[in-house]
């Protein structure tokens, strides 16, 4: 029946664009749709996620119902598996940092070139323009549609031990990061000692002083009560911010009629909008909401000047070089100038 009902709801779509034929012809359509992220509904990220699934209940009608699954537990938490999973069909829309996937979309490793996005205009510069099309098309050509970008954030760095304020009070620190190259190039860069695990083994590492500490944005910070186990300091060096892609397996995107694409691409520029105002919220000289918050949770925040900020960006210009050839000079020269001229 819902496929009769999509199907009908398509002849009316293509009637009223002026088609003769019905753009697409629908495949079945699947009783539930299975969204991958790494973060749950606490979390700007989780609740982008969950808004944009119950606005295209909402839109569809039913026609097209989405399960959220956080903690990317479609691949058994290993979050760097999601960009291959959804490729192969294992998961039919995912909510995914720039992070994760860049292990098999190197362009995406842009976003993590230390000290290139300055602030939130910069970000924007980037998804919003020419880079962020490029980046579409190119995701376009590896099996799946992506629809709009949202944000995770700046990621600032955290540890049980000192202040961060100099590289040199990164030396010898445990520090766990994501699974990507860059960010062990980076830290290694800065003589720390990087260990690459998943958000899931990240929390007990620092309960347990496995490692000393870890680098996410401050939504993470406060919503992961990362102060419960051990993060008593925080630095703000705004070092690389992940955007977040909202996109749909190839496959399950052509087995939905030309109505239904409309309306789940609609919801997911809506959803992605408010989800970057959350992922804003509270952090920056305007309104400081969540940074007073983290502060009276006993957390210590180091706010560095632009000199500071520069000895960091010094230590680490090896590595932007490096991985800028990686990603590809036009992309990171187009990158460069787009945020210029923000
Ligand atoms: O694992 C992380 O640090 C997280 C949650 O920020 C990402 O998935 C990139």
């Amino acid at each position: 029946k819902r496929r009769f009902t999509a199907l009908i709801a398509g002849l009316f779509a293509s009637a009223a664009l002026g088609f003769s034929l019905p753009a697409t012809a629908a495949a079945p359509y699947k009783d539930e749709y299975k969204l991958s992220t790494v973060l749950g509904e606490a979390f700007p990220w989780g609740w982008g996620a969950k808004r944009w699934a119950d606005l295209v209940a909402e839109k569809t009608e039913g026609r097209i119902k989405i399960k959220v699954y956080p903690g990317t537990s479609l691949v058994s938490g290993d979050q760097t598996k999601e960009f291959t999973a959804l490729r192969q069909g294992i998961i039919d829309m995912a909510v995914g940092s720039t992070i994760n996937w860049s292990p098999q979309v190197r362009e995406l490793n842009l976003f993590a070139l230390p000290f290139l996005m300055p602030d939130h205009k910069a970000i924007d510069a980037l998804t919003q323009g020419r880079v962020g099309k490029k980046m579409f098309d190119l995701l376009g050509e590896r099996d799946v549609v992506p629809l709009a970008w949202g944000e995770n954030g700046f990621r600032e760095v955290s540890n049980s031990k000192k202040p961060i304020r100099t590289p040199e009070d990164l030396k010898g620190m445990k520090m766990r990061v994501v699974g990507s190259p860059l960010f062990l190039a980076t830290f290694n860069a800065l003589g720390a000692n990087p260990t690459q695990m998943s958000w899931a083994d990240a929390q007990p590492a620092m309960a347990t002083g496995a490692v000393d500490g870890q680098e996410n944005p401050l939504a993470v910070f406060n919503a992961a009560k990362l102060h419960t186990v051990g993060q008593k300091h925080l630095t703000l060096w705004g070092y690389v911010a992940d955007p977040l892609i909202f996109v749909v397996n190839k496959n399950v995107w052509n087995s939905w009629t030309a109505q239904d694409q409309a309306l789940v691409r609609e919801a997911a520029l809506q959803a992605a909008k408010e989800e970057v105002a959350r992922a804003r919220a509270g952090i920056s000289a305007g309104d400081d909401a969540l940074l007073k918050e983290i502060e009276a949770n006993g957390v210590s925040v180091v706010r560095l000047s632009d000199a500071e900020r520069d000895a960091f960006r010094k230590a680490t210009s090896g590595v932007y070089k490096e991985w800028a050839d990686r990603v590809g000079a036009d992309l990171v020269k187009q990158a460069e100038e787009d945020i210029a001229k923000r």
